[in-house]
This record gives C-alpha cells, sequence and structure tokens, in this order.
C-alpha cells in the first residue's frame, strides 16, 4: 500500500500581513477561498485563523463560522482544523472563540514560551482547560510542541488523563524562542513521542522546505502554508498557500508516498468520518 502523507496548509496564521505579501488573506471569504484551494492542490487538512478586516487577528465565532460554512458550501471535505492558540496577548475565553459547529479538530499549545520579542502564554492551567473543551466539544486535538519541554507537558497530560488518544502532534520548529529548524532537533522530538503518535513537521520562513522533506523522509506528515512562510523561493512571494501546498505534494511523490484525502486523513487521525453527510449528495 503507498504510504499517505497529510498535508496540512496553514493558510494566514495570526502573525503575517498584507505589508509582508499581498497575497495573505483577511477576509473569512479570502480565507475560506485559501483554504479550498489549498484542498485542491493537494492538502486534506486545513489549519485555520480568523481575520478582522484590517488585518488584526480574530478569535470571533462569527468569524470562523463563516469560513467554516464557505469551506463546506463550496463544497469541500477538508478536514477542519480551529486555532485555540489565536495570537499572543489573547485570554483563553478569547481563543476559544475559534472552536464553532464544523470545526473537528483544534490546536492545544503546550507551553509558554518566547514567540518573537512577546511571550506566548499558555500556563498548564490554561492547557488543561482547552484540553477539556476540545474534548467536551469531540474534537480532535492537534498538540503544538515548539520545544523539547513540550513533550513531557503531553506525557503529563496523558498520564493524568487530560488527553487520551487520539490526538496528533505538531512540531513547529523555527519560531525565534523556540527549538530550531534542524534535522537534530526533529530527529530528537520524534524520539521523544509516546508511541503510537501521528506527527507532523512544521518549519517558519526559509526552513519550511528542509523540514517538509525531513519528514517526509522520516515517515511524518507535512504542514505549509502562509502562516509558517510567505516564499516560494527566495525572493519568490508565494501566491497563496496552495502554491506551497502543490511543491509538498511534488516532494512527497518524489519520496514515493501519495497525499492522503481527507477521509484517509481521518482515519489516520482517528476523526470520524461522515463530513460527507454534511455536504450532501
Ligand atoms: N499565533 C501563535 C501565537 C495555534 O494556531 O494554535 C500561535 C499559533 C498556534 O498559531
Ligand atoms: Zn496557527
Amino acid at each position: 500500500m503507498v504510504d499517505k502523507v497529510i498535508v496540512t496548509a496553514a493558510v494566514v496564521g495570526a502573525e503575517v500581513t498584507r505589508a509582508q505579501s499581498p497575497h495573505v488573506p483577511y477576509t473569512p471569504a479570502e480565507i475560506a477561498q485559501a483554504a479550498v484551494d489549498a484542498w485542491r492542490a493537494g492538502a486534506a487538512v486545513v489549519h485555520l485563523h480568523a481575520r478582522w478586516p484590517d488585518g488584526r487577528p480574530s478569535q470571533d465565532p462569527g468569524h470562523f463560522r463563516e469560513i467554516v460554512d464557505r469551506i463546506r458550501l463550496a463544497p469541500s471535505d477538508v478536514v477542519i482544523q480551529c486555532s485555540t492558540g489565536g495570537a499572543v496577548g489573547m485570554g483563553v475565553d478569547e481563543r476559544l472563540g475559534s472552536l464553532v459547529d464544523g470545526a473537528e479538530m483544534g490546536t492545544l499549545n503546550l507551553g509558554t514560551m518566547n514567540f518573537g520579542d512577546e511571550i506566548f502564554a499558555n500556563a498548564r492551567p490554561d492547557i488543561v482547560r482547552i484540553a477539556a473543551r476540545l474534548r467536551e466539544k469531540g474534537l480532535v486535538p492537534e498538540c503544538e510542541v515548539y520545544d523539547a519541554g513540550m513533550l513531557d507537558t503531553l506525557a503529563w497530560l496523558l498520564a493524568k488523563g487530560h488527553l487520551a488518544a487520539p490526538y496528533h502532534v505538531q512540531f513547529v520548529l523555527g519560531v525565534p524562542g523556540g527549538m530550531g529548524a534542524s534535522e537534530r532537533n526533529l530527529r530528537f522530538l520524534r524520539e521523544g513521542l509516546p508511541e503510537p503518535a501521528v506527527w507532523t513537521g512544521a518549519g517558519v520562513g526559509r526552513a519550511q522546505l528542509e523540514i517538509a522533506a525531513l519528514a517526509l523522509r522520516m515517515g511524518g506528515h507535512v504542514r505549509v502554508g502562509l502562516e509558517d512562510n510567505l516564499y516560494l523561493a527566495k525572493g519568490v512571494l508565494a501566491r497563496g498557500s496552495a502554491e506551497l501546498v502543490e511543491r509538498a505534494v511534488a516532494m512527497a511523490r518524489e519520496v514515493g508516498r501519495e497525499p492522503a484525502t481527507p477521509e484517509e486523513a481521518r482515519a489516520l487521525l482517528g476523526l470520524r468520518a461522515g463530513v460527507k453527510a454534511v455536504l450532501g449528495p
């Protein structure tokens, strides 16, 4: 059987701006279109943030509802993952606003860290609270790991019963303040995973390509998109996350792996099947 790779598209994030690239989507319609384009290019999962019309990060449920509805109306059966990380400085109540009906996964950030010149706060009681909300809503957590100690927090959450399978682990490498994007770091983190765990590698900035290539060779899954990286090549802006997905799909095929469909990704991630029912005939 061909080894399947889940390609996740992180289409907007909270940090990148139109001043950096005119291709960063802001409105719900633009974000949904970017997600659908990424799905058409081969992404099985979309990682969603939202923005206010002026580009400020938003965790407003109305924005997320509109994005999710537009994706489903496309119609698209892509797996929808909403960020509970939001942006630095947001409180937990605000961050939880993204978990609207139709979401299938939610992120769970596993620790406090420097995030550029700011602090991304994830106190342990807040992590437990977000994990509980994900469980109540029947959403599969994607555990965001930026540094080695966060794997110990993962083990603690599992031991205390705050987290249980199915869950997914995302290694985000190259955030200034987190672990650097290197092969040594990715291998070290993967060795520290509880078994069995489905994991994805994401590299920030120019490391996106290198981490994707490594993760593909190491049997992991990949995340690409404008949230983490605006460039297709040195000095060449990607015109959207779909271009970055296309490249990840081509890289996967070069090492003998095929992109998973959303339904295949649901099976790998332990998600309920059945979005087809939502989409109708
Ligand atoms: N914007 C970052 C501070 C997540 O989506 O859960 C957090 C982030 C992680 O993007
Ligand atoms: Zn994010």
